[in-house]
C-alpha cells in the first residue's frame, strides 16, 4: 500500500478527518502527501484554556488522574495504528513507532500515580504556635511545542503531567507531523468523553506554522511554554517568554558523546553505538554524535563499526528488517550534505524519500562541525590517551544533554558520574546515550536549555509553589525576633 492509502485507512480507523485545510503532511517514505489539516486561532485557544483552568484547578488531583488513566487506556487500544501513523509521518521504523507510543502509555501510568503524590513540605517555624508549609498549586495553561522526531511522545510527557497538575494544555506540534497530532487528539477526545465533566478547552490542538507558535509564546495567558526542539528554536522562544516573565521549560539540542575505555565490553558497546548513532536515522536529540575512544581499542572498534554502518539496512521503515528509515525531508538531507560533502552516501530505496547511509567520520580534533548538532546519522570518532582528556572532550561542546561511558573499571565509571565528570543532564554507564526511560528527569544543561521533562520531580515545573505560615497562637511574634511594639 502507498503511504497515502495506509494513512487514510489508519485515520479512518482512529476517527480522524484529515482531508481539508492548508497544512499539508507529507510522508518522508516517498515524499507523497498523506493528509491536510486546518490551522487554528491561537488567541481563541488561549482564551478557552484560561476558562478551562478556572474549573480544572479545583478538581481534586486524583480525579484529574482519572482522565490521564483513560487516555492511557485509549493509547493501549490504539497502540498499533498510532505507531504505524508515526512511522508514515516521521519515517521512524515501526519498532521505534511502537516504542514511542509505549513511552506515552508509560508516562500516563506515571502521572496517574503522581496525581496522588503532589507533595509539599512542612517546615519547622522559628516562632511558637506557628506552622509553616508549602503547597503546590496548578500553574495555568501550558503550551507544548514539539518536534517532528518524537511527534507524539513529547506531547504526552508534558500533557500527562500538566493535566494531573491541574493545567489545561495547548499543543503546537511540528508542521512536519500534523496528522499524528490529530490522531492523538482524537484519542484524547475519547478519553475526555468517557471522563464526562472535563471543561471545554482543557486539551487543545493548534496546528500551524511559526507565526502561530510565536503568537502563543507571546501570549501572557500561557503560564508555561514547554518547548522541545532545536537550540535555534529555543533561542527564539526563551527570551520571548522571559520578556513577559512567563515560565519556559526548554529541552533543546544535544551533541552526545560516548567514551569507550580500554576495559569496555566492545561487543556491548558496538550494539549500543549502532542503536544510538544510526537509529531513528540520527534524528533523536539523544543521538550519539561523538565517540571518544581509547587509542588501544580504537582501530578494532572503528573497523568493526565501519562494517556495521556499511551493512545496516537502510530503507522503507515499514519493513521489519529495516533499521534506518529516511531523513525527514530534503532540508535534513541538505544539512547532512553540507557537513559530509561528496562523502554523503544516498541510498536508492524509494524515490521521493531521502535515504542515507549512516556515516562514521574519523576526526582529528573536536572542532568545526563536530561541535554542532547535525540532525542526521553522522558519528565522529575521536581518540584519547588519558582519561582526563576523554572527560574534557565529553564536556567541551556547547550542548549538555546526554552522555555515556563504556568501561568495566569502577573508578572510571564513578569519575564519569561525579561532580567533576560528565556535565550533561543524562550520564549512563554501559548503556548508550539515547532511549531513556520516562521515570527519570529528561533534559540537559548549557545550550540544551536546562529544563527537565518526564519523570522524577519534573512535575514541579508545571505547578506554582506557595509558602504558608499559620499563626494559631494569641501573640504576634515577628520573624528574626524583630520588636515592633505599639
Ligand atoms: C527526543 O529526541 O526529542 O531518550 C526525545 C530518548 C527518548 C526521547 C528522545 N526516550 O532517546
Amino acid at each position: 500500500m502507498s503511504p497515502a492509502e495506509e494513512a487514510a485507512s489508519i485515520l479512518k480507523e482512529l476517527g480522524v478527518n484529515a482531508d481539508g485545510g492548508d497544512l499539508v503532511s507529507s510522508s518522508p517514505i516517498d515524499g507523497s502527501e498523506i493528509g491536510r489539516v486546518r490551522t487554528a486561532d491561537p488567541a481563541e485557544a488561549a482564551r478557552a484554556a484560561v476558562e478551562a483552568f478556572e474549573r480544572w484547578r479545583t478538581v481534586p488531583a486524583p480525579r484529574r488522574g482519572e482522565l490521564v488513566r483513560l487516555l492511557g487506556e485509549e493509547l493501549r487500544a490504539a497502540k498499533e495504528p498510532l505507531a504505524k501513523l508515526v512511522t508514515l509521518e516521521s519515517g521512524k521504523i515501526l519498532q521505534e513507532g511502537l516504542g514511542e507510543v509505549q513511552e506515552m502509555i508509560d508516562i500516563c501510568d506515571f502521572a496517574v500515580g503522581l496525581s496522588r503524590q503532589l507533595y509539599g513540605l512542612t517546615i519547622a517555624s522559628e516562632r511558637s504556635n506557628h506552622r509553616m508549609m508549602e503547597q503546590w498549586h496548578p500553574l495555568g495553561p501550558v503550551l507544548v511545542i514539539s518536534a517532528f522526531n518524537f511527534p507524539v511522545a513529547v506531547w504526552a510527557w508534558n500533557a500527562a503531567l500538566a493535566l494531573v497538575c491541574g493545567n489545561p494544555v495547548i499543543w503546537k506540534p511540528s508542521e512536519k507531523t500534523p496528522l499524528t497530532a490529530e490522531a492523538v487528539t482524537a484519542l484524547m477526545k475519547r478519553a475526555l468523553k468517557r471522563f464526562g465533566d472535563a471543561p471545554e478547552g482543557l486539551v487543545q490542538l493548534v496546528q500551524g506554522g511559526r507565526e502561530i507558535g510565536e503568537q502563543l509564546v507571546d501570549d501572557p495567558r500561557i503560564a508555561l511554554v514547554s518547548a522541545t526542539g532545536s537550540t535555534a528554536m529555543g533561542r527564539a522562544v526563551g527570551p520571548r517568554v522571559a520578556q513577559r516573565f512567563g515560565r519556559a521549560l526548554l529541552e533543546l539540542g544535544g551533541n552526545n558523546a560516548m567514551i569507550v575505555c580500554p576495559s569496555a565490553d566492545l561487543a556491548l558497546a558496538e550494539r549500543a553505538i549502532l542503536f544510538s548513532a544510526a537509529g531513528t536515522a540520527g534524528q533523536r536529540c539523544t543521538t550519539l554524535r561523538r565517540l571518544i575512544v581509547h587509542e588501544r581499542v580504537a582501530d578494532q572498534l572503528v573497523a568493526r563499526l565501519k562494517q556495521l554502518f556499511a551493512h545496516v539496512k537502510v530503507g522503507d521503515p515499514r519493513e521489519h528488517d529495516t533499521l534506518v528509515g529516511p531523513l525527514i525531508d530534503e532540508s535534513a538531507f541538505d544539512g547532512m550534505k553540507r557537513v559530509l560533502g561528496e562523502r554523503i552516501e544516498r541510498v536508492d530505496a524509494i524515490s521521493g524519500g531521502y535515504y542515507v547511509r549512516p556515516a562514521l567520520v574519523e576526526a582529528e580534533a573536536q572542532a568545526g562541525t563536530v561541535l554542532q548538532e547535525t540532525f542526521a546519522p553522522i558519528l565522529y570518532a575521536l581518540r584519547y590517551r588519558e582519561f582526563d582528556e576523554a572527560l574534557r572532550l565529553n564536556n567541551e561542546v556547547p550542548q549538555g544533554l546526554s552522555s555515556a561511558i563504556f568501561t568495566n573499571d569502577l573508578r572510571e565509571a564513578e569519575r564519569f558520574l561525579s561532580a567533576a565528570g560528565s556535565d550533561c543532564g543524562i550520564a549512563n554507564v554501559n548503556i548508550g546515550p539515547s532511549g531513556a526511560e520516562i521515570g527519570g528527569a529528561f533534559g540537559g544543561e548549557k545550550e540544551t536549555g536546562g529544563g527537565r521533562e518526564s519523570g522524577s520531580d519534573s512535575w514541579r515545573a508545571y505547578m506554582r509553589r506557595q509558602t504558608n505560615t499559620v499563626n494559631y497562637g494569641t501573640d504576634l511574634p515577628l520573624a528574626q525576633g524583630i520588636r515592633f511594639d505599639i
